[in-house]
């Protein structure tokens, strides 16, 4: 194998299939169109691969939406209600992950520790595994055709079950892994076919064994192993476990009859010193996850080498790999011109990286002296970057040096509400948003013209203006207690945040996919944080005089910045995360003089950076609860202070909720019917809370009843005087005409349950 990376960004440099995805789905363009984008965009990979010097290029990395979907199609795992609608393959295919007025899509979830998300397969005793679609032995004849010999990827068998679950029809009793022997003997199929097209190797991704597994489900890695392993038509496998260390499950695949094992060696932190006592090794392939494919950072090549040097010896043949598939980083730092160069000689996006696993391959093989100047490059760039005056500010040193533990605790909570209460006069059931309001075609043209220069600061911020009288009125006129000003000046919260603060920088075109045809453009996070100016100030206070109602200030907080953007790698997380949490403590500290009485400070990420291995959660709660509680412990009792959670289930980190401490919690829970707040209940949360009273995801205007029964509901679970009322998330991405209609159906039902309170 020699040199190779375990997968390879696919929405094109350009963002090229996520247009034609959307032109499509549009009606905009045809069927052949869209797969005339993607053949291309197929070929200018497996090329530019092959081209870089990989000894081994990836193939069927390429997918239309999601590579857990397409195993679920390739092995027939097709939901009843997605085949009865007598689509063609590509428009069930769709159907599945977007739905249509008839068929809901399957749920879609994070992947793993990622911010990308895939989509869950739905199994029951009657999904019948065959193979159904051989794209993967298609592509691999298409790449093959254009010269280049793939080594195919496919979401493993364990993985892939693992990470599905039970169908509607499934009894409770059924899990999807009782299924796994009739799925291998699918499995072996492809495996054949893609022999006898010619694959040597073929990869099979088990992340899934870099988290906690129970001994049955590491019996199944060893009998699935054992079973494909003794297959007599098969390529080779290579089993490549990512994101983390495999614990047990690195022994039972290095004694399984596979080919080779793809270790990562960025997240997995103990798996070189794993690797040196494991049986089983020495006539296996090892591929050495040394390039971090989720990061930005160039390779520390010295070290990898070293480091690939210890491992000589070990394996048969000791390949050089990235840790994971390079889906998780923008393609190309080449394409930003405009980021500052010194920065930019720091970076490593997708083809700088494979360019660094090919370096590390030769150096490997050949030695040293064969890539002499390549070495050299990165060991002055590693230097540059850790000398650099601009990752380092004293003053922010100093303050978390100086930081003592009343920094994170506010006054008790009884003497908080009181002073709260005093100051707001709010009445039982407060109603709010969450802070967005619908962004319009104007709202969205102002900000570009700003960033062209097409309009000058004075008018953009008169334009901001005019928006925010809008909305307060709006709010007013509907009549809701706690206004925001909606939030028009912003994009991405957390994009809009790293551009006002030191320490990071933002990309161009540095998107990655976060599911399907959408994308997200991490910012940077190089250096230390500061704040040289309030951030939203402005924004809050002018909203503030339009009313006599508060004003709730909108923050994001440090836990969820950190979770999309990439982070510096050179401390630890913690640190990183207290120097954005000064930051936003200063945010919320302004915001407070400037006359603005209630604070949200939002943490929807709070669940996403949850480790994989449970031995790791308590670190990492300490750190995140304790950076939120710095960022809004620096204000008086009676400021209140909001945080919004959402995107998951939040039954894990439950605990953390409650030490978060804030005032007043706001959860997605339209769509979990406010079981939210029984966990709730079950763990002491005695704060105020805001289940979401309907789903903002899609369009429906909930009706006053439906309301009227889910404030209710809540109520038997929670006293009136904590309940709060709201949407379950912002309005950025609806339309006015049915944020307005939804909001005023929200009132009239609080209306109606107050009344009936005494
Ligand atoms: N911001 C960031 N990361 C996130 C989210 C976010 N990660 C988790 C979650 N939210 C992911 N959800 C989305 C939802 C919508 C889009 C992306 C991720 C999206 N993106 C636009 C697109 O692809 O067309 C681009 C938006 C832009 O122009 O900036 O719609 O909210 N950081
Ligand atoms: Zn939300």
């Amino acid at each position: 194998i020699g040199s190779t990376v375990l997968g390879y960004p696919r929405i094109g440099p350009k963002r090229e299939l996520k247009r034609a995805l959307e032109r499509y789905w549009a009606g905009r363009c045809g069927e052949d169109e869209l797969r005339g984008t993607a053949r291309q965009l197929r070929r200018d990979t497996w090329t530019a691969l092959r081209d870089a010097g990989l000894d081994s290029v990836p193939g069927n990395t390429f997918s239309y939406y999601d590579q857990v979907l397409d195993a679920a199609v390739t092995f027939g795992a097709v939901p009843r209600r997605h085949a009865a609608l007598g689509l063609g393959p590509l428009d069930t295919y769709f159907a599945m992950a977007r739905g249509v007025e008839s068929a809901p899509p399957l749920e879609m979830t994070k992947w793993f520790d990622t911010n990308y998300h895939y989509l869950v397969p739905e199994i029951g005793p009657q999904t019948r595994f065959t193979l159904t679609d051989r794209t993967p032995v298609e592509q691999y004849r298409e790449a093959e055709s254009l010269g280049v010999r793939t080594r195919p990827v496919l979401v493993g068998p364990l993985t892939f079950l693992l990470l599905s679950k039970p169908d509607a029809t499934a009894p409770g009793s059924f899990r999807p892994l009782d299924k796994l022997d009739e799925l291998l003997d699918a499995y072996a199929e492809l495996l054949g076919e893609l022999h006898d097209a010619g694959a040597e190797w073929v990869q099979l991704d088990e992340p899934a064994f870099a988290a906690d597994r129970t001994p049955q489900e590491l019996a199944a890695l060893r009998d699935a192993y054992r079973q494909l392993g003794e297959l007599s038509r098969r390529p080779k496998l290579l089993v490549a476990g990512y994101f983390g260390d495999l614990g047990e499950a690195l022994g039972v695949l290095a004694s399984s009859p596979i080919e080779g094992l793809a270790v990562d060696l960025v997240a997995g932190s103990s798996t070189v010193d794993d690797l040196s006592g494991v049986r089983g090794l020495r006539d296996k392939t090892l591929v050495a996850g040394l390039v971090d494919g989720r990061n930005v950072w160039r390779t520390d090549l010295d070290a990898a080498l070293s480091t690939g040097a210890t491992l000589l010896g070990m394996a048969a043949e000791v390949a050089v790999g990235t840790s994971c598939s390079l889906l998780h980083v923008p393609y190309d730092v080449e394409a930003e011109p405009d980021l500052d160069p010194q920065v930019k000689s720091w970076l490593a996006f997708a083809a700088q990286k494979v360019r660094e696993v090919v370096v590390l391959g030769r150096a490997l093989r050949e030695g040293r002296d064969a890539v002499a100047d390549e070495l050299a490059g990165a060991r002055a760039a590693i230097a540059d970057r850790a000398g650099a005056d601009r990752i380092r500010n004293g003053r922010v040193r100093s303050r978390l040096d100086s930081l003592r533990p009343e920094h994170a605790r506010r006054g008790a909570y009884d003497d908080r509400r009181v002073a709260q209460q005093k100051s707001l006069g709010l009445p039982p059931l407060p109603t709010t948003t969450i802070g967005s309001f619908p962004q319009t075609t104007d709202v969205r043209k102002a900000r570009a013209a700003l960033r062209s220069g097409t309009i000058d600061r004075a008018s953009y911020k008169q334009r901001m203006r005019d928006e925010i009288d809008r909305v307060i009125a709006l709010q007013e006129e509907i009549g809701l207690d706690v206004l925001v000003h909606g939030e028009p000046e912003r994009n991405d919260m957390v994009q809009y945040f790293a551009e006002h603060l030191d320490g990071f920088a933002s990309t161009e075109h540095g998107w990655v996919q976060s599911y399907g045809s959408r994308c997200v453009r991490p910012p940077i996070l190089y250096g230390d944080v500061v704040r040289p100016q309030p951030m939203t100030v402005e924004w809050a206070e002018y909203a503030q005089r339009q009313t006599r109602r508060p004003v709730k200030g909108m923050l994001t907080g440090p836990v969820t910045i950190l979770a999309w953007s990439f982070v510096r790698d050179d401390q630890p997380l913690a640190d990183t995360a207290r120097q954005v949490a000064l930051a936003i403590r200063d945010e919320v500290h302004d915001l407070e003089s400037a006359g603005i009485r209630v604070v949200q400070v939002d943490e929807p990420a709070l669940r996403e950076l949850l480790p994989l291995r449970a031995a790791e959660h308590p670190a990492y709660l300490d750190w995140a609860v304790e950076s939120f509680r710095l960022a809004t412990s620096g204000v008086a009792d009676s400021t209140q202070i909001h945080t919004h959670l959402c995107y998951s289930e939040f039954g894990d980190v439950i605990d953390a909720i409650v030490a978060l401490d804030a005032d007043v919690t706001s959860i997605e829970a339209a769509r979990s019917r406010m079981e939210v707040l029984d966990d709730l209940n079950a763990v002491g949360f005695g704060r105020g809370v805001g289940p979401g009273v309907y789903d903002i995801h899609s369009p429906r205007v909930p009706e006053v009843d439906e309301v009227v029964d889910l404030l209710r509901a809540a109520l038997e679970a929670v006293p009136a005087r904590r309940l709060w009322v709201n949407p379950d998330c912002g309005l950025k991405t609806r339309g006015y005409a049915e944020v307005e209609a939804a909001l005023r159906n929200v009132i009239s039902a609080t209306r109606q349950v107050r009344a009936s309170l005494s």
